[in-house]
């Protein structure tokens, strides 16, 4: 498959639990697991599921094994919540000296987010087997095929599915020779290409868990009320060389190539050990591991700590097993694996709960603001091939000719989701030779503006929820005027009701102040504006010159974020003062607006995005020897007007602090204060230049003693009107 298109964000979150010898009723195992949901919501997600045991169920062969009770839902976690509390027929006192319940939540980036796309998959309807996944099986078609030939029938759209199907075909297939849960994940596995991590659960492994990853994070917490014995855990490993494997039709037989040895090295080194099944005394389900214990899977450590700060961090390809309350890391030993340390210690996690979530950051929107060379590359990924210079966008390719005959562009929308209509207006006028209107929401619908059936109407949203938005839209396609979308947030109201659209995929952001999602945004529209030129020759130069410039754009912001410092260091002399101006134009405008926006809902100063051209015409008389004053003068078209207001500025007594490029050394020379920025095409300059102005309010709302998460008085998605 080509990396263009076979490579899609997922934002999936993984929570297992397994009690060992402890005794838990029905509730308090199904709260845990929903507390597990819980810590990890901070990272955003649209639907949910659990699963967990039921009632001995009859219709199994033995009719001694408990069915598997699936719950998923999309919406909150609490809409989670009462559809298991909706459930009949169950009995919620009852108690589970041993027991395995699995957990997710999931932000769609694949497919509207519903029930039976969501987390568990099962392998069929009895949910013998049962899988929570985070990443993408980029192999899955191959494998549904293989299973849809065999009669296997699929009711999702998600590849997940066909993982937990496939353990199903292996196990009724190598069910006579009594293979292990671990053998059967680890045969299903060498199966899969992809990122990803998993839990499996079923009813055949009654209290045994198996988790893998490759790529995806995964961390288990151990809980137990009597001293470990060891402080790492052996890893054994398997004799298969699964490369010679791969082919999905599978001759090899079980028991002659997946026996597995613990190195003789290490033999006895991890005696006696707690976790670690003793493959010397024989059956442990007969004489049993004595020693109560509960472990914890989760993608992140966030959803453990509460529990226990005993924590194990899996490494890629490792396969971790619960069975008889032992845990035992396995690993196939083919090529550089077998350089791999041969244990994994059992770290003490002594961090907050909040430091986890944040990383090495003090702050949601400071993460975010450092994720931005990735989050853009997000937005570009499977759409802009740089090598043939072309660019798709899924979304919207069926409409374009209708959009390339309407009468007018109108963006609308409302905060930094206008800031960033704005930054993008000249480019899309200039590429599509189009009237562009940008509107905020609010003032659009108060004028009852006129709108027409060959209008082509952009909403732009990062929460696809916001209440003026979507008001704006529905009047619009009343009108029936063509509806674009271009939001974050699939599954949203916007990315619903629109016609089409694009979803930026800049991840969860979840900073109130908006960041990341300005920038993807920004790139969003830009690649919307290239789509629509791509047929014009005689702007081919003008395109090939911005998608070079979108490929660099990743290095660029990270090297603008490497003067985090001296920024910092600006911060400390403005953050006692009250006003703070920012002044530019042309491209950058939109820069000074969405600056100045930044700076007042974090720091709570006044501040204002002042055109440069309009000095002038009023502004000029607040500026004096006193006023703070940021000024953006790149080297672009309008360089020339800028340096004429900066004049302007110097002759009031303002001492404003540049942005300006690092080439410019005849401006970098002149300025009392500057930040110095790497060049890059006039129309792209926006989303490297406002990132300064991210960290700048950033580091004032700190130094002021503020939250940068929560600002006062705002909330995350504007969701009334
Ligand atoms: C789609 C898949 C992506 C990947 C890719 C492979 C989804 C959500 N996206 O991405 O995961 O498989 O194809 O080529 O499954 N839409 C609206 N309003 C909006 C935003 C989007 O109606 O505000 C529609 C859009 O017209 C399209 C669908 O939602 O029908 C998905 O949009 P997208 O931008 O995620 O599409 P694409 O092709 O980049
Ligand atoms: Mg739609």
């Amino acid at each position: 498959m080509d990396e263009c298109t076979a490579w899609k964000n997922r934002y999936y979150w993984i929570f297992g639990y397994l009690n060992y010898l402890v005794k838990r009723d029905r509730r308090f195992i199904a709260d845990i697991l929903i507390n597990g949901l819980h810590r990890l919501e901070y990272r955003g997600y649209d639907s949910s599921g659990i699963a967990f045991d039921g009632e001995l169920d009859s219709t199994l062969n033995d009719g001694k094994k408990r069915q598997c009770i699936v719950v998923r839902q999309k919406g909150k976690v609490e809409e989670l919540e009462i559809q298991v509390n909706l459930l009949t027929d169950i009995n919620w006192n009852a108690e589970f000296t041993i027991h395995v319940g699995i957990a997710h939540t999931r932000w769609a980036t694949h497919g509207e987010p519903s029930p039976v796309n969501s987390h568990p998959q099962r392998s069929d309807e009895q949910n013998q087997f049962v899988c929570v996944h985070n990443g993408i099986i980029t192999n899955y078609k191959d494998i549904k095929q293989f299973l849809m030939n065999k009669g296997y029938k699929f009711e999702s759209e998600t590849d997940t599915e066909a993982v937990v199907k496939l353990v199903k075909y292996l196990y009724d297939k190598h069910k006579n020779e009594n293979i292990s849960f671990q053998k059967l994940i680890e045969l299903t596995c060498s199966q899969l290409e992809g990122a990803f991590a998993l839990l499996f659960k079923s009813v055949h492994y009654p209290g045994e868990l198996c988790g893998t990853r490759r790529g995806s994070p995964m961390v288990i917490g151990v809980k137990c009320s009597d001293q470990l014995a060891t402080n790492h855990i052996p890893v054994m490993f398997s004799k298969v060389n699964h490369h010679n494997s791969k082919d999905i039709r599978m001759t090899t037989t079980v028991n002659s190539h997946l026996s597995e040895t613990i190195p003789a090295n290490l033999r006895g080194l991890f005696s006696p050990p707690l976790l670690i099944s003793d493959h010397t005394t024989s059956d442990l389900s007969v004489t049993g591991n004595d020693r109560s214990i509960e472990y914890y899977f989760a993608s992140d450590a966030s959803a453990i700590i509460e529990h226990t700060n005993q924590v194990i961090f899996m490494e890629d390809d490792d396969l971790a097993c619960v069975s008889n309350g032992a845990l035992t890391i396995h690993r196939t030993q083919h090529g550089d694996a077998v350089a791999q340390s041969a244990i994994r210690e059992i770290h003490e996690l002594k961090l907050e709960l909040q430091q986890i979530m944040k990383g090495s950051y003090q702050y949601f929107m400071q993460k975010e603001i450092f994720e931005q060379p990735e989050s853009v590359v997000n937005t570009m990924r499977g759409r802009v091939c740089f090598d043939t210079q072309k660019i798709v966008l899924g979304g919207i390719k069926d409409y374009l000719n209708e959009i390339r005959r309407c009468r007018r562009l109108i963006l609308i929308g409302c905060g930094t989701s206008y800031h960033s209509a704005v930054a993008t207006r000249q480019l899309l006028e200039e590429l599509s030779e189009l009237p562009v209107m940008v509107e905020l929401a609010s003032d659009f619908l108060d004028r009852s503006t006129p709108v027409f059936r060959d209008d082509v109407c952009i909403f732009i949203s990062q929460s696809g929820e916001t209440a003026d938005t979507i008001l704006a839209l529905r009047y619009c396609k009343q009108r029936g005027a063509l509806i674009l979308g271009i939001t974050n947030t699939v599954g949203s109201s916007i990315s619903r009701e629109s016609h089409c659209g694009v979803h930026i995929n800049a991840g969860p952001e979840i900073g109130v102040a908006s960041t990341k999602a300005y920038t993807s945004q920004f790139i969003a529209l830009v690649m919307f504006g290239l789509v629509l030129s791509e047929d014009s020759l005689s702007k081919e130069q003008r395109r090939k010159e911005i998608i070079e410039g979108l490929q660099q754009l990743p290095n660029l912001i990270k090297r603008v974020l490497s003067y985090d410092k001296i920024i910092q260091d600006y911060a400390k002399s403005l953050y006692k003062e009250t006003s703070l101006l920012v002044m530019g134009r042309g491209f950058n405008f939109a820069t000074c607006l969405e600056g100045a926006l930044k700076v007042k809902e974090l720091t709570y100063m006044h501040s204002e995005g002042i055109l440069a051209g309009e000095l002038k015409h009023g502004p000029l008389a607040m500026v004096d020897d006193t006023m703070p004053i940021v000024m953006i003068i790149m080297d672009d078209p309008v360089k020339t007007k800028c340096m004429n207001a900066y004049n302007q500025v110097l002759a009031r007594g303002g001492q404003p602090m540049l942005i300006c490029n690092d080439n410019d050394d005849e401006l970098i020379k002149m300025a009392h204060r500057h930040i110095a920025l790497p060049r890059t095409v006039d129309c792209l300059q926006g989303i490297l230049c406002v990132v300064p102005m991210q960290l700048l309010s950033f580091h004032i709302a700190v130094l002021r003693g503020y939250d940068v998460d929560c600002p006062r008085n705002l909330a995350k998605s504007v969701t009334v009107s």
